[in-house]
């Protein structure tokens, strides 16, 4: 069992996309371990996008994404972190495929509206980032259905 950080960026939460994408999480067996809503910090942009600091569009990205509030999640399964990636589709909105989150609502590059996590260290480091308080631990009986 993984868990992945996933997180509905300003363009989707001002876009009244928030329910939407949760269904999608959900509906595809993936198991809610954690979910708030906060205007990040600076601090806390430029932590998770640390890895792309030297890049040209990152003070566009920190400015964006601490524009308005962000939905925070924690998703558990088998393979979340790919699952979840699949579920998100690729970083460019024109190029992702339809059924995609970003293929059936996304234009752009920067407006892309989701963030999930892209491997294991990235997971925890994300997770412990947004949830300090860590994540819920908790059964879920129709997991049962979900997986032989
Ligand atoms: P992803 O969100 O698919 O993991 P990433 O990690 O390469 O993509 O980049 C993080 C975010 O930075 C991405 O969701 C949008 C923004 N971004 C990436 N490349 C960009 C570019 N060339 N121009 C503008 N924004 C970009
Ligand atoms: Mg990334």
């Amino acid at each position: 069992m993984e868990t992945t950080y996933v997180m509905v960026k300003p363009d989707g939460v001002q876009r009244g996309l928030v329910g939407e994408i949760i269904g999608r999480f959900e509906q595809k067996g993936l198991k809610l371990v954690g979910l708030k809503a906060m205007v990040p910090s600076e601090e806390i942009a430029r932590a998770h996008y640390a890895v792309h600091s030297e890049r040209p569009f990152f003070p566009g990205l920190i400015k964006f994404v601490t524009s308005g509030p962000v939905v925070c999640m924690a998703w558990a399964g088998r393979d979340a972190i790919s699952v979840a990636r699949n579920l998100i589709g690729p970083t460019n909105g024109r190029e992702a495929a339809p059924g995609t989150i970003r293929g059936d609502y996304g234009m752009d590059i920067g407006y892309n509206m989701i963030h999930g996590s892209d491997a294991p260290e990235t997971a925890e480091f994300e997770l412990g980032l947004w949830f300090p308080e860590g994540v819920m631990d908790w059964n879920q009986t129709i997991s049962q259905w979900f997986y032989e």
